[in-house]
Formats: C-alpha cells, structure tokens, sequence
C-alpha cells in the first residue's frame, strides 16, 4: 500500500510498525488464496482492488467524509440497520475482524475461551491496527450472544459505545421491543449527526440498501449453476466487502460482474469443471480475512457455493418493503425485515433450520458444512438441530468447529478431504 497513507494513518493512531507487519502477512495470504486461482472473473479486478486499498483508499474516503461534516458508524452485526444510518448521511462499516491478531491483548480483558470474532475485534483496538474502528464516531453493538454483550462492556471504555438490544424470540412482544429499538437508534443518529431523518431521505435509504441486498441475491442465484461460474472463496470475499464499500458503488461493480457470470453459464464456463461437489457453508460469519475454512474445502476438491451466513443470505435475503409512503410506514417495514434474520441467538430458531435446507436445495448442494467458531455456543449448539433436518431431507451434513488460528489446518483439511470423498461416493453410488 502507497506510502502516502502514512500520515493519516498517524492521525488516527495506527501503531504504524505492527500494521506493515500484519499488511505484509495478508498480501501473501491474499496471493496464496485469491490471486493463485485459475480462471477468475474478470469482474473480480475491482474486488482485488478494494482488498488491496481496505487500509488505503476506503479509509481515506470515510477520513474526508468526517473532514465534510458526516458521520462513520462502526457496526457488528447485521442487525444494525444501514438504511436509518444512510438516512442520516452518515456512512456504515462492519468492524467484525477476521484475524488471529492481538489475541494476546485481549485476553487481558476478556477470557481465552471467547470466539475467535470476539477476541480480534478487541485484539484488532488494543493493537492499534483497525483504521475502521478509529475512524468510527460510534460503535455500534448489540445483544445477540452473551460473549458479545459482556465484551461491548468492556470495549465500551475503549470507543465510543452504543448497544441496540435484540429480543431472543419472535413473539409480538419481542417485536415490539425491537420496534422500539429501531426507533432509539434512530434517535441516536439524529442526536449524533445533527440532522432529522425526512420521510423523503429514509425512503431513498431503504432503496440504496435494497440495491444492494438485490444485487448480491443475483449474485447468489448464479451460483446455483453447474459449473459454478465463481468460486466460492470470490464470492465470499464480495460479500465481506458488502460491509466495507460505497454501498452505491458496490452495487453497480456486483451487477457488472453478475453480468460476465451470466455469459459464463450461457457458455458453460466454470470457476471448476462441472460435476465437482458442491458444498455449502452455513453457521457463524466469516468477517474479512478469514477465509481459512474456504480456502481449505476448496483446495480439497469441492466448490462452495453458497452462505447461510451473516456473510451470506442472513445479510441480503430479506427486503425492505418499498412500498411504504409515511414514516411510520418505514419504520414498521424495517422492524418486520430485521426481525426476518434467524441469527442463533434467538429461540427457538426453527426458521433458520428450514431456510439451510430450503438454501442446500435451490444451490443444489451435495452436502453442508456447518461452521462454528470455537466457543460460539449458539452455533455449535444448533449444528446438531441442523444435522438432523438435513439428514432427514438426505443431505450430507458435516460440523466443523475452529478458531482464527491455523495450527489445525492439516488436520481440517483431512476431515474435509474425508467429507468430499463422502460426496463423491454418494454421486458415483458407493454411499
Ligand atoms: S446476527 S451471527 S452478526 S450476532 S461467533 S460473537 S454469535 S460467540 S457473530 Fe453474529 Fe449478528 Fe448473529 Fe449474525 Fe457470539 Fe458466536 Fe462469537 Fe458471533
């Protein structure tokens, strides 16, 4: 990255020399994952770009956006709703970290035996290397799972904290509360920014979002096709870098690549020759850079495609109704599309298992590979209700719990090894 950034990197109090460190380390990573693959989408230049300027140009662009008077929210979870922050004029960017980085840190404040998201969002603050996180006005957390709400307690005396509490069930009661919640949030913002949310800017909000929930659901339907016309580890990456772009921007460049994809199906070109297993990923979220898990599965002979993930259909399945004309309209939309998302920290979560069988089905998945991170309780509690429908519905089904760290690669990647020879025996008719 340009040395050019040096300075506003300063401004933001980057400890410059530990974060050359960790840029080196993801530009090998980056070539020996994304770049070392055959037959890429040319589409794909513009989401190599981003990854290449995500400490760079993106930082620069929110850096000025402040000096213009307008607002970075920092959010880590898809609950937080963009459309309100839009709404404002304000900007939103996922914080969730996806690297084993300055774990030793965060457990000064928090316990060795917390998710590996947990740990490196903290890890990410105390180490002075996420320029998001400085460059955000507010963080913006919820109360989905335990280890995040104690965590926001104690990340709260490090940035400057808001906590949105999100019901763990799905009765009317609980969506009132979640109304009411929106509502507080809404509030906030306009606390923060100075500037009340029009009926006007909150519908032309609501429409930008929408975009780009569209646009990466067609992104997801192609990838229905065999051959897959991108590799999973691709797809994946643009949907992590849903949370980071311009959200305008990110549309049009997803269309422009969903355009090439859809000409490759036509000539039935493939990311990988047809017939290669398909596997898709469900459970926790897999936030920039982690791509340990894809990188592994599709190196051992199968091709990812599909997320029931918060980088994934969680995040872009459900719509906003446009169809609303007053406030209270919008309001009541947004509350009914975010009580949609069946995160598993809500229970009973019953339509998260229908959905992972419904999502297997329309990929035409061989088979699931359930991801946990390590200590994640509702995710590795629910993989064994997930395994059950899908055994029920004849669908391979495997659970794979891991943390950042890549001690346990080999051994990962026999168990899918093992997992994809499962598949192809089951297609050949040996299983
Ligand atoms: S809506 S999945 S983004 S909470 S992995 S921190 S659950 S112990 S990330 Fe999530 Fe929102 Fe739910 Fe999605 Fe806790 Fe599990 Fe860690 Fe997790």
């Amino acid at each position: 990255m340009s040395e050019s950034y040096m300075e506003m990197w300063r401004g933001l109090g980057i400890n410059i020399e530990a974060h050359d460190g960790l840029m080196g380390v993801l530009e090998k990573f980056y070539t020996d994952i994304y770049l070392s693959q055959q037959n890429r989408p040319v589409g794909m230049e513009y989401f190599d770009y981003l990854v290449s300027e995500i400490h760079g140009q993106r930082i620069k662009e929110l850096v000025g956006a402040r000096k213009a008077g307008r607002k970075v929210i920092g959010a880590f979870c898809v609950y937080v709703p963009e459309e309100l922050t839009i709404a404002v004029d304000a900007i939103q960017v996922g914080l969730c970290a996806g690297a084993d980085v300055g774990s030793e840190s965060a457990e000064k404040i928090v316990p060795r035996n917390t998710c590996a998201l947990i740990k490196a969002f903290i890890g990410f603050k105390l180490s002075g290397l996420c320029p998001y996180i400085e460059a955000s006005d507010l963080v913006v957390g919820e109360t989905t799972c335990d280890g995040k709400k104690k965590a926001y307690e104690l990340f709260g005396e490090h940035v400057p904290m808001y906590v949105m509490e999100i019901p763990q069930r799905k009765e009317s009661i609980d969506r009132d509360l979640w109304k009411s919640e929106i509502l507080r949030f809404k509030k906030e913002l306009e606390k923060l920014t100075g500037r009340v949310i029009s009926t006007d800017n909150l519908k032309k909000a609501i429409h930008v979002v929408n975009n780009k929930r569209k646009a990466l659901q067609r992104l997801a339907d192609l990838r229905s096709a065999d051959p897959a016309p991108i590799s999973g580890r691709d797809a994946i990456l643009i949907n992590q870098m849903s949370f980071m772009d311009d959200p305008v921007r990110f549309t049009e460049k997803v269309h422009v690549l969903c355009g090439e994809l859809e000409k490759r199906i036509q000539e039935k070109t493939g990311a990988v020759p047809a017939g290669t297993p398909r596997v898709m990923l469900s459970g926790c979220p897999m936030a920039i850079p982690n791509w340990k898990v894809p990188f592994v599965i599709e190196t051992s002979g199968a091709v990812i495609v599909g997320e029931e993930s918060c980088v994934g259909t969680r995040n872009f399945g459900d719509l906003v109704d446009e169809s609303c004309e007053t406030m209270e309209e919008m309001l009541e939309a947004l509350t009914d599309r975010y009580m949609q998302i069946n995160c598993a920290c809500f229970t009973p979560n019953n339509e998260r298992l229908s959905q992972i069988v419904s999502q297997a089905k329309a990929l035409k998945a061989d088979g699931v590979i359930h991801y946990a991170i390590t200590f994640c309780t509702p995710y590795e509690m629910e993989a064994f209700k997930a395994e059950k429908v899908l055994r029920d519905e004849g669908i391979l089904f495997y659970p794979l719990s891991t943390d950042y760290g890549m001690e346990d690669i080999e051994q990962i990647k026999t168990r899918v090894e093992a997992f994809v020879e499962m598949i192809n025996g089951r297609v050949y008719g040996a299983v």
